[in-house]
């Protein structure tokens, strides 16, 4: 590893090897809200974009650049792109460009993000943070440059952030298409329509989560292990779902980084996870490791080939990274949002009618639904369970091991297999709630975690690897067994289970709540069916 110089002060001692021209990227860096952001400096940082953009993909500070280290498809060409790609991506990206980078140098450097099951660990947020550091540093040597040039002030010293809580419309600077006549750099048209219209916001998960306790036990995996620490409720909730409601290039994960609000959105995350760190620095995260800490994560700055090496451990205690180097503005918790009132339960799209063999281990205790078209409506699917499967069912949380047969189950789980997005569900976007049992008149004050199975979003559900997966489709699995339990209490196993898809309704510019636009199907799911298991690990 080249290390020709050491950056004096904090970030050094830290451990940080490091090797930046320009004033910008040694000295302190403020983040601020980009609606603090004046006419002017809109100006330098949507000129700063553009002249990243402009730059060759082969330049380690180029706009290509940068976004290919988060993920890209890895197309030989444009014309390969087409078969599996909307044709609107390829008006932002030029995969014949950047299949000229060696291919060893993309295999080092590209394709480095770290999402939720690509792989399970938990390194979702210190991996983010040592990215967004290093894109703003070449952030930060292109708004020097624009500033110079616009003959205004440099006052630009950190990428901006977007605070959807305060603010859940897309900032204006983003969804204007012309300026002066030119397009804007930071207007991409293929997002969400309402998005891009300004007509709705992005949905924001409850951030209730941020009480401290819940926070530190949310469920994360590290090195095949379940631990509980910080980075789970942060990630699926509120990172995915803004990903997913903007639609588009945001919306997947091999795109995302290509839409200039990717960086905006990933500045609040850091600074979501900043207000939390600062907030419990008396009671650590237990999901910090020593190994957790070890692992390292290298980026290619620039052409001559120096490194920037960072460490989780930097980003541990939210003093390394942030916010001795990095500060912002604001570091104001976002408001306790109103709980989510409990939807009704939209009209049955299927139902599953014959009985699958069962066997040992894990089985189908319903048969398939083949084949479902999911709109903006929403559906709900019957899962009918045959009788001979309903007493198996039944023994499902038996605690006695005297009574606990090898035919026990230990848990079950709903189980959606072969999803795939439409071209709409692409270009809008989606974020749905899973529902068990959710009953079809309106309960007003009623719990809706009493029904709650889980989520699914068009960022999370994205195929990342067209290798792997040319025909796009992604699995989802909900473990349902604590609320078969309770229901089992109550009565005797039930002869079906309903769950219910609820398209997540956004908020308009005056606050008011705005019901999805009817759509044709977002998504497609090939198989619905309950499983269950007498293997004692899900
Ligand atoms: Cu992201």
């Amino acid at each position: 590893m080249k290390r020709r110089s050491l950056i004096k002060g904090t970030l050094a001692s830290a451990g940080l090897a490091c090797s930046y021209a320009g004033l910008a990227a040694t000295g302190n860096r403020q983040r601020r809200n980009i609606a603090s952001f004046s006419t002017d400096e809109v100006k330098i940082f949507r000129e700063a974009v553009l002249d990243m953009q402009s730059k060759s993909a082969a330049d380690p500070e180029s706009w290509n650049y940068l976004a290919a280290v988060h993920r890209y498809g890895p197309y030989p060409s444009n014309a390969e792109a087409q078969k599996y790609q909307h044709p609107d991506v390829l008006k932002t990206i030029d995969f014949d460009a950047l299949a000229k980078v060696p291919a060893d140098e993309r295999a080092k450097y590209w394709r480095a993000c770290i999402h939720h099951d690509h792989p399970a660990t938990s390194h979702f947020l210190s991996w983010h943070r040592l990215y967004l550091w290093h894109f703003e540093t070449a952030l930060l040597a292109s708004t020097d440059i624009a500033a110079a040039r616009l003959g205004l002030p440099r006052s630009i010293s950190g990428v901006p952030y977007w605070d959807y809580y305060a603010s859940p419309r897309l900032p204006d600077a983003f969804r204007i298409p012309l300026i002066s006549g030119r397009p804007n750099p930071l207007y991409v048209p293929y997002r969400n329509h309402a998005i891009n219209a300004g007509t709705k916001g992005v949905i924001t998960a409850d951030l209730d989560a941020f009480r401290m306790g819940d926070m530190l036990n949310q469920p994360i995996i590290i090195d095949g292990e379940t631990r509980r620490g910080f980075s789970g409720a942060l990630e699926k909730p509120v990172h995915d779902d803004v990903h997913s409601e903007i639609g588009g290039l945001m919306t997947n994960q091999n795109n995302a980084s290509w839409d200039p609000v990717f960086w905006l959105h990933h500045a609040n995350i850091d600074r979501l996870w900043t207000i939390w760190q600062q907030r419990t620095s008396a009671t650590p995260d237990t999901s910090i490791t020593p190994e957790w800490r070890r692992k390292t994560f290298t980026f290619k700055i620039n052409a001559a080939g120096a490194l920037f090496e960072g460490s989780a451990g930097n980003t541990a205690d939210g003093k390394s990274l942030a916010p001795n180097i990095v500060t912002y503005d604001s570091l104001v918790l976002p408001p306790k949002t109103p709980p989510t009132p409990l939807p009704k339960a939209p009209p049955v799209i299927a139902v599953a009618s014959s009985l699958s063999p069962m066997k040992n281990g894990t089985n189908a205790l319903t048969s398939d639904v083949r084949k479902v078209g999911v709109t903006n409506s929403g559906g709900t699917i019957t899962l009918n369970v045959p009788s001979a499967n309903r007493s198996r069912l039944g023994t499902l949380g038996n605690k006695s091991t005297s009574r606990a047969g090898a035919k026990d189950l230990t848990w079950a789980a709903v189980v959606l297999e072969g999803i795939s997005i439409t071209a709409q569900g692409q270009r809008d976007g989606f974020v749905y709630h899973v529902y068990m049992n959710l009953p079809a008149t309106h309960i007003p004050d009623a719990d809706p975690d009493m029904y709650k199975i889980g989520a699914l979003s068009s960022f999370s559900l994205s195929c990342v690897d067209p290798e792997i997966c040319t025909s796009g489709k992604a699995n989802a699995r909900f473990v349902i067994t604590e609320k078969l339990v309770k229901i089992m209490n109550d009565k005797k196993a039930p002869n079906s289970i309903d769950v219910s898809l609820v398209r997540m309704t956004a908020k308009g510019p005056d606050g008011k709540l705005v019901p999805p636009e009817p759509s044709s199907a977002l998504l497609e799911i090939t198989s619905i069916r309950l499983e269950g298991s007498n293997d004692p690990i899900m």
